[in-house]
C-alpha cells in the first residue's frame, strides 16, 4: 500500500517534470499583433514598405515554395495549427530583419462575413481589390502590380468566387465562429472547425493565387493565418489549464500525434514549443487578448449584445459560454472601431443612428419597431437584415487539401442550420445590417 502510495508520488513528480519540459518560460518582451484596421498610419506605413521589399527580394516565392512543398502534410490533420503558427512567426521574423518595429497584422474576416469584397481590407487602402477583369492581375493596394516567381512567373492573381466573379461569397459570422468555438471540447475538433469553415472559405473567397498551395505569394495569406492562429489562442486562453497544451488527433499518416514531435521545415521546433502564446519564441499576443482563462473575449464581445435578444434555449443550444454568464464583461473598445461606420438604412428608417455596443440590443429591437424587427414568421421580412449563410467549401479545394467531402459537409451545415436558426429567431446580427 506504502508503496503504491510512493509510486503515485514518483509518477506525480514525473508529470510535473513533463508539464515543465513542456512550457517554455514566458517571453520578457512581446509585441501586439493588431487588427489591420487598428493600425496607426505609422505602423500600416512601415508594413507597407517592408512587404514591398520582402517581395523584390524574393521571400513571397521562398515562403509559397515552402508552403506547397510541405501541402500533404500540414493541411487536414491535426498539425494545421502549429505549423502555420511557426510558419507566420517566420514571415514574421524575416519582417523585423527589415524594420524591429514591424508586426504582422491579422484581418478579422468575420466581421466582414456578408459582403467580403466591401470590406476596406480589401481595397486600395490597404490589400488591394479583385484581379482586373482578364488577367486577373491585382492593379492596387499593398500588392500593386506585384509578380511572382514561383511556382511560375506572372502577376499574383485574384479572381473573387461570387456571381461573374465580382464578389466574394458569404464567409463564416462571428457567431458561427464563436458557436464553433464553444461547442470544440477537444483540439481535433476545434481544428477541424476552423480549418473547414472560414480558413477556406476565405481563401475560397478571393481564390486565383489564394486557392493554390502556392497561396503565400497573396499578402492576404498571411493576415488570415494570423486570423486563424488568433481563434486557436482564444480557444485556448478560454481554459488555459485544459487546453493550453491540449493536442490530439493525427497526422499526415493517420497516426496519432504528440506534443513531442517535430514540426515540418522546422527541425528544431517542436510542437510544445509552439503551443502557448507568450511564451518561448511565441513573443507576441493580439490585441484582443483576452484575459487568462476567460472565454474568447474578442469573439463574444462581437456578437454578445446581439446574443442577449435570443431565447434562452438557443443560446443554451449555440452558446453555452454565454449561457454561463460572464459576458457581461466582454466589451472591448477595439470591437467598436470595426463596427460598420454607415448607417445602416433599416435603422435611419426608424432614427437610430448609434451603433454602439450597447445600443444593438432590446432597445434596438423596439426601435425598429419592436418585437418583430426581421426574418420572424410573421414579419414584414427585410431581407437585409437575415444573415447569409456561408458558401460552401468546393469539390477542388477538398480534393487539394484531402479533406473529407463528408467531414467538411457537417461543418458547412452546423453552421448552415444554425445561421437558419438564428434568422427564425428574429436576431439580428451587428454585422449584417451594413447594406
Ligand atoms: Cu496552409
Amino acid at each position: 500500500m506504502k508503496l503504491g502510495f510512493a509510486s503515485v508520488l514518483a509518477s506525480l513528480a514525473a508529470l510535473s517534470v513533463t508539464a515543465q519540459d513542456q512550457t517554455p518560460p514566458p517571453c520578457q518582451t512581446s509585441w501586439v499583433r493588431k487588427e489591420i484596421r487598428n493600425m496607426t498610419p505609422n505602423e500600416w506605413a512601415i508594413f507597407n514598405g517592408v512587404q514591398n521589399s520582402m517581395h523584390r527580394d524574393g521571400w513571397y516565392d521562398w515562403y509559397s515554395q515552402i508552403h506547397n512543398t510541405l501541402a500533404g502534410l500540414i493541411h487536414s490533420n491535426s498539425l494545421f495549427f502549429p505549423f502555420h503558427r511557426q510558419f507566420i512567426l517566420d514571415f514574421e521574423s524575416t519582417m523585423k530583419r527589415y524594420d524591429p518595429k514591424a508586426f504582422l497584422p491579422y484581418w478579422n474576416s468575420m466581421v466582414d462575413f456578408q459582403r467580403p469584397d466591401k470590406s476596406p481590407v480589401l481595397s486600395s487602402q490597404f490589400l488591394g481589390s479583385n484581379g482586373v477583369a482578364g488577367s486577373q492581375c491585382v492593379k492596387d493596394g499593398l500588392p500593386q502590380n506585384w509578380n511572382r516567381k514561383y511556382p511560375r512567373s506572372g502577376c499574383m492573381q485574384r479572381k473573387y468566387n461570387g456571381p461573374g466573379g465580382n464578389s466574394i461569397n458569404p464567409l463564416y459570422s462571428p457567431e458561427a465562429i464563436s458557436y464553433f468555438m464553444q461547442i470544440s471540447s477537444t483540439y481535433k475538433d476545434l481544428r477541424n472547425n476552423i480549418e473547414n469553415s472560414i480558413h477556406g472559405a476565405v481563401h475560397l473567397g478571393i481564390s486565383a493565387d489564394m486557392a493554390t498551395m502556392n497561396a503565400p505569394n497573396d499578402p492576404v495569406f498571411w493576415l488570415h493565418h494570423a486570423n486563424i492562429d488568433r481563434i486557436w489562442s482564444n480557444w485556448q486562453s478560454s481554459d488555459l489549464t485544459k487546453r493550453q497544451y491540449m493536442y490530439d488527433g493525427t497526422n499526415a499518416y493517420g497516426q496519432p500525434v504528440y506534443l513531442t514531435d517535430t514540426l515540418p521545415n522546422y527541425p528544431n521546433v517542436k510542437v510544445n514549443q509552439v503551443m502557448a502564446v507568450g511564451r518561448g519564441s511565441m513573443c507576441y499576443s493580439y490585441d484582443d487578448k483576452p484575459a487568462q482563462g476567460s472565454l474568447s473575449r474578442r469573439d463574444l464581445a462581437q456578437t454578445v449584445s446581439s446574443l442577449v435578444t435570443l431565447p434562452q434555449n438557443i443560446l443554451d443550444k449555440f452558446f453555452p459560454a454565454v449561457t454561463n454568464g460572464t459576458y457581461n464583461e466582454f466589451l472591448d473598445e477595439t470591437v467598436t472601431n470595426l463596427l460598420p461606420t454607415t448607417v445602416p438604412n433599416v435603422m435611419q428608417a426608424n432614427g437610430v443612428y448609434s451603433l454602439n455596443l450597447t445600443d444593438v440590443t432590446k432597445p434596438l429591437l423596439k426601435a425598429l419597431g419592436s418585437d418583430k424587427p426581421a426574418g420572424g414568421k410573421d414579419c414584414d421580412c427585410n431581407s437585409k437584415v437575415q444573415m447569409p449563410k456561408p458558401a460552401p467549401l468546393t469539390t477542388a479545394w477538398l480534393k487539394m487539401n484531402k479533406i473529407s467531402p463528408c467531414k467538411a459537409g457537417k461543418v458547412h451545415k452546423l453552421a448552415s442550420d444554425f445561421t437558419d436558426e438564428l434568422n427564425r429567431s428574429d436576431y439580428i446580427s451587428k454585422f449584417v445590417l451594413r447594406y
